[in-house]
């Protein structure tokens, strides 16, 4: 059985077989994004279905504030009254939801408008926002459409040269550098990855000054005479206003700023412009930035002035982080967005929304918070007092974690529905055991744009429900009609194709049997085909848009914009008593919060703690030594990890993974200041200190529990909740 793996948006093809005895294996296929290549989280993801802590029962809080087994119908009783209860009480924005990127199509698609029809509350909003938010609003703005990469990846195979700004793909993507081979890479990294290694040129800035850089790149373009200006001309708008902000950064000021050779900076523009075939990338490294828009709109520009975007052969992209990042934010689970990316601003995308739904547009509500401002409010004067999880984990990823952990146990109600017992669902009040991508049906949209179809090998071990099964069940109780929220894929799936018929992300033209049938499908794939067709043919139906913006961009004028951006620093400047740049990642062997990766033991063995990388020199200074144990802290709380000495780090710079819990959470000392047009936080840039922590053991092995060793692998299926009683404590 055919299928994708569940982790980013690689969406690598797999092949699940079941061995009989209730293993399952997973092997690579050739489907063109991997090519017959998995990463190591690939080739363990079967290891999570079977985890010993697997959640099979729900879990109700008690009177003796302790998570006990019950049963179904009591816990959605439970949630549906409690909600109601609420609403009837403080109003629908009294309840919340907050969905995930990893979640389906139709499972983004029915969470949101549960959200909007069985709650009626405009407090929704999802981890998304930590992700692709920037990249997002940068992208509309330039292009008047956002699809991470608007061509396939396979393209970057004849490429001649490639930037990849703030993006590790070696280690965040392995599959994918089987397409880069061809091409000279110019990475853009404060740290020397595994993937700057591979570069033919690697511009190291400090972190928080891409901004300044991409402006001197474009500088330099202009100044030697590198601009495309035919391109320019016929398909852009804003260069003057560009190039004039441009005009003050000239190589050797970017250089002050950021630490990059005036050199090399000219080398990186002269390398792009010589090539026949060039793109442009960028990844989180620029965009988690509380100037996260305008410096994915910096490295845009740079783009545009090179002619690379809708110009064959070569493009700018952004790398779509989470398994279904892309479909994710284009089904309405966004604060601001209806299915199809409508906005919920516009009169006539209400409309259109609410007649699909059945219900009046003017019952749907306004656009909400967006993620960490939805999450910061809970709890307090005029904030929602109930939320429902569905897919993320923020007592681990959100900014400033340890506010965030506050709030959620200063709710009347936290529902989480996951698989296994996370740092989050160990905080609820209610856990929703549901199934895993080996046990469901669905869709998928990759980082291309590309719609995938996920299938069931198995079903879910019993007790189990489905997303979708869960949310038709509060929505009935909620008083829905049951046709209203179906809880089969295919049903869902033909109603977003409605939803989103004519919308920028238009699936009306795609079906599960087309895919099914092996059809590669990029959206908008519209049902109404360019040219009428009559007569007993198959139904004519769009081959979808694998290439946008050849003819042109999708703004009314046709016309791409640059944007007119200025450098400024970071949200927080170092200062004596936090004098060194702290910023935060991934490692190859953990997927964000860790709540899967942690449970699997090959990659837990790789990698079973926050390994912080340190310059030699930085190192002596705070006394630490190699291996051991530092606490990075900032002015709101720091993490402990163990000591990488590495001569390649930026002396000023630390790197911390995210992927820990408990004391080891990097997100204890990152800071929570937003980008004002996405509301993506500050995740890439901290003022932090290091001091050395005794080591209790000097055998790593024997590490205590806060030391971010997996601090729930112990806890049996059956008493999820039972040792973490009453407990506001993560990882403790
Ligand atoms: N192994 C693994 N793979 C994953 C995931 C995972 O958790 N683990 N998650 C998936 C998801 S959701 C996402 S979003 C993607 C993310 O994929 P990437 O964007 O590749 O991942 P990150 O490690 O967050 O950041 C990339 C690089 O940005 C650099 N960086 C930090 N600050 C700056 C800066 O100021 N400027 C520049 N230019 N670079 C900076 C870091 O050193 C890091 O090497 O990965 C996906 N794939
Ligand atoms: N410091 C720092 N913090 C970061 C980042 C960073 O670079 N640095 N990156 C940010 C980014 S890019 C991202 S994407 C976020 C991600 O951070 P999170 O949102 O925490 O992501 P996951 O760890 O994937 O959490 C998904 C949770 O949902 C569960 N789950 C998975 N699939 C399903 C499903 O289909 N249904 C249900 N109900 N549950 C499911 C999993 O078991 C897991 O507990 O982290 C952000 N946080
Ligand atoms: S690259 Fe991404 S999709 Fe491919 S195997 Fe690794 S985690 Fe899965
Ligand atoms: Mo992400």
């Amino acid at each position: 059985m055919t299928t994708h793996c569940p982790y980013c948006a690689l969406q690598c093809g797999t092949r699940l077989t079941d061995d009989g005895a209730g293993s399952t294996r997973v092997a690579p296929t050739d489907f063109p994004v991997n090519r017959g290549r998995l990463c190591q989280k690939g080739w363990t993801a079967p290891a999570v279905l079977t985890t010993a802590d697997r959640l099979t029962r729900p879990l109700l809080r008690g009177a003796d504030g302790r998570l006990a087994e019950s049963d179904w119908p009591t816990a959605l009783d439970t949630v549906a009254d409690r909600l109601r209860e609420l609403r009837e009480r403080h109003g629908p924005d009294s309840v919340a939801v907050f969905g995930g990127g990893g979640l389906t199509n139709e499972k983004a698609y029915l969470l949101g408008k549960f959200a909007r029809v069985a709650l009626g509350t405009s407090q929704i909003d999802y981890n998304g926002r930590f992700c692709m938010s920037s990249a997002a609003a940068a992208g509309n703005a330039a292009f008047g459409v956002d699809r991470g990469l608007p061509f396939p990846v396979t393209d970057l195979a004849d490429a001649d040269a490639v930037l990849l700004a703030g993006a590790n793909v070696a280690e965040t993507m392995p599959p994918l550098t089987q397409h880069l081979e061809r091409a000279a890479l110019v990475a853009v990294d404060p740290r020397r990855t595994a993937t700057a290694r591979r570069s033919a040129l690697h511009l190291q800035p400090a972190p928080g000054t891409d901004l300044a850089l991409s402006l001197g790149l474009l500088h330099v373009a202009v100044a030697e005479g590198l601009v495309d200006q035919e391109y320019v001309r016929r398909r852009t708008n804003g260069f003057p206003a560009a190039a004039r902000r441009a005009a003050a950064w000239r190589p050797e000021r970017v250089e002050a700023v950021t630490g990059v050779p005036a050199g090399a900076q000219r080398e990186a523009v002269h390398l792009l412009a010589a090539a026949d075939r060039a793109y442009v990338l960028t990844g989180r490294g620029v965009e988690q930035h509380s100037k996260g828009t305008d410096t994915a709109a910096a490295y845009l520009n740079l783009a545009l002035a090179l002619g690379l975007p809708g110009t064959p052969g070569s493009g700018y992209g952004t790398l779509t982080g989470q398994g279904n990042g892309q479909g994710g934010r284009e089904m309405g689970q966004k604060s601001d967005q209806l299915p199809g990316y409508r906005s919920l601003t516009d009169p006539a995308a209400r409309a259109h929304v609410a007649r699909v739904w059945g219900v009046p547009p003017e019952s749907l509500p306004g656009p909400g918070r967006t993620a960490y401002e939805l999450l910061d409010s809970l709890g307090r004067p005029g904030g929602p007092r109930a939320l429902l999880v569905f897919g993320s984990n923020p007592a681990v990823s959100a900014p400033h974690a340890a506010r965030v952990v506050d709030r959620l146990t200063a709710l009347d109600l936290l529902v989480v529905a996951d698989f296994v017992p996370s740092e989050t669902a160990r905080l609820a009040d209610v856990v929703l055991p549901v199934a895993q991508w080996a046990e469901e049906e669905g869709t998928m949209t990759g980082l291309e744009g590309r719609v995938l179809r996920r299938r069931a090998l198995r079903p879910p071990p019993p007790g189990v429900r489905g997303d979708l099964d869960v949310l038709h069940g509060l929505a009935i109780r909620l008083g829905q009609p049951a046709e209203r929220f179906p809880a089969d894929a295919r049903e869902v799936f033909e109603e977003l194709r409605d939803a989103t018929r004519g919308a920028r992300a238009d699936y009306s033209g795609i079906s599960y049997p087309r895919l099914d049938a092996g059809e590669a499908l990029y959206w908008p794939c519209p049902a109404d085909p360019p040219t009428a067709h009559d007569g007993p043919a198959p139904a004519a139906t769009s081959a979808g848009t694998p290439r946008l913006f050849l003819e042109r961009f999708h703004h009314p004028d046709g016309r791409a914009r640059f944007a007119e951006v200025d450098h400024r620093g970071p949200a927080e400047p170092t200062s004596e008593r936090y004098p060194l740049l702290a910023t935060t990642g991934r490692v190859l062997a953990h997927y964000q919060s860790g709540a899967q990766t942690r449970r699997v033991a090959e990659l837990a063995g790789a990698v079973p703690e926050p390994v912080v990388e340190v310059h030699p020199d930085t190192a002596a200074r705070a006394g630490l030594v190699d291996r051991g144990l530092v606490r990075v802290s900032s002015a709101r709380g720091g993490m402990t990890a163990r000591v990488r000495l590495d001569a390649t780090m930026r002396p000023d710079t630390v790197f911390a993974p995210f992927h820990f819990a408990g004391d080891a959470r990097a997100n204890l000392f990152t800071h929570p200041a937003l980008d004002p047009r996405s509301g993506m936080p500050e995740f890439k840039v901290s003022a932090v200190r290091l001091d050395a922590v005794p080591d209790p053991a000097p055998d790593p092995g024997g590490a205590p529990d806060d030391s971010g060793v997996p601090d729930d692998s112990g806890v049996p299926a059956n008493g999820g909740g039972a040792d973490t009683g009453g407990g506001a404590e993560v990882g403790s």
